[in-house]
């Protein structure tokens, strides 16, 4: 059935297009007799006639199932099967469906429907993996209660809702909240649980377990305390309690992405969830932290409320990142998380924005909806609540939020129905707004300024557009108006060639001549293509910092003095702007390094070293600070400033930077390394997180001028993963790894997830002119289990991320990559599909270079039955 559904030309389906099934569900009851071969599936299902979608053709979706036996009202039926599904006559009114199906999880490589990892039977059911278990109207806004039967041997049998009753080789559980299949989920194996509970605010108790591998229970409890902790928190800050008797959350190896929010039955790639101090780092650790309160949030926005179609995706995923970065700035640094969100978004969502793969936050289309599982869906779409949340206010929010949850529990909704609270409960007229979700692209704000004195006459009269009235007052007495002037523009994106104004709130703060704030921060309102805002009763010409807290996900292009950036370095309140001037004459001195052979910028570094010498500041914030732009980001610099990039002379020009900073703060380092010891046992909590990134920072620095040797030292010394990555990745990047790589090799040769990191990083931090040979090595050893996703991505994902080592001029990074996804489409579509992306730059890159790119595109293109995931992203890319 493969071959034939790829072999058929991919259907595009539309927004536009929707109807409603023509019947819906009342309940659903599934055995399934496991058998990794041959697992058979009955379901009995009962049908009602829609009445607000009569007289449609009865069709089910199924995929990859051979059907058995098929009846209605206990009368045996012989239905059409298509690659796709089943089609039969059906009776007017009610009736009740039964179907018989044969499946193998060990032959699923594609680990999308029932799959097998390491002998555990799992699921992965979203976006359209139910049809891969039974025939089924596969679209979210069919809902309804399962009961599952499951018989095995295997001693833990696991399903969603609650435990109903279980016996010798069976267990049968019933989920009473109606949800679409794409939440369905089953589990068995031979699993351990780490149990614990939870008393919810009206005092219901809530059995919790994570269950995982005999061996790995001791890297559970991170994960049960942030589970616990996310309940508590949305409890507190949405209102929004827990609605079953358990929860449960199982670990497994291979799985496509990082985790899946079934209903009461949570999966997680177990990289996303399983941690100890010797096994994962900080970083891992508040990953894990985020992901599983991401997926647990997911119970309120995501499955009590779920998608009336896919193209609302981000009406659960975007809202529901919003929530788990609320959590994560309140449980460690808020101005750290937003940098952090930040950088994220400029260095994946924007290149996806401004590239050939560019969409609306809600796509108008698709044909493979796995592809839209994009930064621009989860992370635009966060940030486009997060503007609504400025817009609104934290009270308005939260007024917005509770008739949501309100109105529309149980609904499969829309962004419409989303919006539609904030309007009602604020009295605002979102229409305007609501051009975030269906334009594509980034906008551009350009800003000019003007300064009055009122010491003389008007001579200019530079403001056009809408200008606030009287100006908006200072904290001073002057006569003083200063005007801000802003324009914006969204260049033409993938089938949209104009666009309309937005409405951007710019956070805006003034300082004055002194460094003083005579404007604390603003949200200015920007809704026409240029406007102007008046500040009035000013002293003196103030400094603006704009975009305070990245207000909105927009470029911000100001022609700023390197004298009003180094300003806004030392005093700027606002901590983003801080760091975010800092990055930007990291950029300039980058860039003039590279365009015109200039030496680094010592007013910058002057500025940074003041900025670390600091010590009020918290380490996690100045470890940001010591960390510059990524080569990639200088990429695209160039290329919008109309030079094409030259990966090797960024690379060289990005380590030249790092040699002098070494060098200059030769004296500095030991001292910032005392700052950020931490004398007390190992906790991933925000305070020792930050002191190790510092101390991190610092390591890779001083391993330029010791050739290693503190790194071997903290190599041989170390008691967590943190410490011990940090000291291998500057010891490869140094060339003296030779013996810490075979040592670590020796220590964590059975675990894998650490061993996920071990392949990764020597891709990541090799020399550029090695990354492909270290490739090529790592691809041959033993232990590369090129179909356990993980595993895969730590290899090829770490070659996409060594900027000049995959952009090598030969094209053997394209080489290399394309060869192996070729490989890897047969079995895992998915992951194929997403790791394409590695491509979508290709027009900032110089003619050599994009012919080999499309020569490497083209070759996947022509492979034989490529998946429709793939041939979809190659096609839009080489579009
Ligand atoms: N909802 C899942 C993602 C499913 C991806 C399907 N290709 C995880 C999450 O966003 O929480
Ligand atoms: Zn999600």
């Amino acid at each position: 059935m493969k071959d034939a559904a790829a072999a058929s030309q991919p259907e595009t389906v539309y927004l536009a297009e929707y109807t409603p099934f023509g019947w819906q569900i009342e309940d659903v009851h599934l055995t399934f007799r496991l058998s990794p071969g041959a697992t058979r599936v009955f379901a009995r299902i009962q049908f009602a006639p829609n009445p607000d979608a009569p007289d449609q053709d009865f069709f089910l979706d199924g995929e990859e199932l051979t059907l058995i036996r098929a009846a209605i009202d206990g009368t045996e039926i012989t239905p059409e099967i298509t690659a796709k599904g089943l089609r039969c006559a059906v009776p007017e009114g009610r009736f009740q469906w039964e179907a018989e199906v044969e499946i193998a999880p060990d032959a699923n490589t594609a680990l999308e429907g029932l799959y097998l990892s390491n002998g555990m039977f799992c699921t992965q059911c979203e976006a359209q993996g139910f049809r891969k278990i039974t025939f089924y109207p596969d679209r979210p806004d069919v809902m309804a209660t399962f009961t599952v039967r499951i018989e095995s041997d295997l001693p833990v049998l696991l399903s969603n809702g609650n435990p109903k009753a279980s016996g010798d080789g069976w267990a049968e559980w019933h989920d009473p909240w109606p949800k679409p299949a794409y939440l369905f989920a089953l589990v068995a194996g031979d699993l351990v649980a780490h149990p614990d509970s939870f008393t919810t605010a009206s005092g219901k108790d809530v059995a919790l377990n994570i269950y995982v591998r005999p061996g790995d229970e001791d890297k559970c409890a991170f994960g049960m305390e942030a589970l616990k902790k996310s309940m508590r928190w949305d409890e507190e800050v949405y209102g929004r309690e827990y609605d079953l008797d358990v929860f449960n959350i199982v670990a497994v190896d291979d799985f496509n992405m990082g985790a899946m929010e079934n209903k009461g039955l949570n999966i997680f790639n177990s990289s996303c969830v399983l941690a100890s101090p010797e096994t994962a780092t900080d970083g891992n650790f508040e990953r894990i932290e985020a992901i599983v309160a991401h997926e647990y949030f997911h119970n309120w926005t995501g499955n009590r409320i779920t998608c009336r179609d896919w193209f609302q995706l981000c009406l659960k995923e975007g809202l529901t990142v919003f929530r788990d970065r609320q959590f994560t700035a309140d449980m460690r640094s808020a101005p750290v998380k937003r940098i952090e969100d930040a950088m994220m978004i400029r260095a994946r969502q924007f290149p996806e924005d401004q590239g050939p793969l560019s969409h609306p936050v809600r796509p108008e289309s698709f044909q493979e909806i796995n592809n839209f599982y994009t930064a621009t869906v989860y992370e635009k779409g966060a940030e486009v609540i997060s503007m609504l949340h400025l817009l609104v206010g934290e009270e308005g929010y939260r007024k917005a939020c509770d008739l949501y949850f309100d109105r529309h529990d149980g609904d499969a909704a829309t962004i419409e129905d989303w919006l539609k609270v904030f309007e009602d409960a604020t009295g605002r007229d979102l229409t305007q707004f609501k051009r975030w979700y269906s334009q594509s692209g980034t906008p551009r704000v350009t800003v000019s300024e003007h300064w009055d004195s009122g010491d003389g006459p008007e001579r200019d009269a530079p403001v056009t557009g809408a200008a606030s009235g009287d100006g908006i007052a200072v904290s001073e007495e002057g006569h003083g108006r200063y005007t801000l002037t802003f324009t914006q523009e969204t260049r033409p994106t993938p089938g949209q060639d104009s666009k309309a104004p937005q409405v951007i709130p710019i956070a805006v703060g003034l300082l004055n001549p002194n460094g003083d704030e005579v404007l604390p921060t603003t949200v200015l309102e920007m809704t026409e293509a240029k406007q102007s805002f008046v500040f009035a009763g000013l002293a003196a010409k103030p400094t603006p910092s704009i975009l305070r807290g990245f207000s909105a996900p927009v470029v911000l292009d100001r022609d700023v003095s390197r004298e009003e950036r180094a300003f806004l370095l030392a005093h700027d309140t606002d901590p983003f702007n801080r760091w975010d001037a800092s990055r930007a004459l990291a950029r300039d001195s980058l860039v003039a390094m590279i365009t015109e052979g200039a030496g680094p910028d010592e007013a910058w570094l002057d500025g940074l070293e003041r900025v670390l010498r600091d010590d009020r500041l918290d380490a996690a914030y100045r470890a940001l600070m010591m960390g510059g732009p990524t080569q990639s980001e200088l990429a695209q610099v160039l290329y919008e400033r109309g030079v094409t990039p030259d990966p090797d002379a960024i690379w060289d020009a990005t380590e030249t930077l790092r040699q002098v900073m070494a060098e200059r703060w030769v004296d500095l380092l030991p001292r910032l390394a005392a700052e950020a010891k931490v004398d007390a046992p190992y906790a991933p909590d925000a305070a020792q997180c930050g002191k190790r990134a510092l101390s991190g920072a610092v390591l890779a620095l001083q391993s330029r001028l010791d050739g290693g040797a503190a790194a071997q030292k903290q190599y041989d010394a170390a008691t967590n993963m943190t410490e011990q990555m940090q000291a291998l990745t500057a010891l490869v990047r140094a060339g003296k790894a030779g013996d810490a790589l075979s040592a670590f090799e020796a220590q964590w040769r059975h675990e894998r997830l650490v061993m996920d990191k071990w392949f990764g990083l020597q891709v990541a931090a090799a020399p550029p002119a090695d990354a492909v040979a270290t490739v090529q090595r790592l691809t041959a050893h033993a232990d590369f289990d090129w179909k356990n996703p993980n595993r895969f991505r730590a290899v090829m994902g770490s070659l996409t991320m060594n900027h000049a080592g995959f952009h090598r001029a030969d094209g053997a990074g394209y080489d290399v990559l394309a060869d192996w996804l070729i490989k890897l489409d047969d079995l895992n579509p998915q992951t194929t599909a997403r790791m394409c992306s590695a491509f979508q730059t290709l027009s900032r890159y110089d003619a050599g270079r994009q012919e080999k790119m499309r020569a490497a595109l083209g070759r996947i293109m022509a492979k034989d039955g490529l998946s429709r995931d793939t041939s979809e992203m190659v096609s839009r890319i080489l579009s």
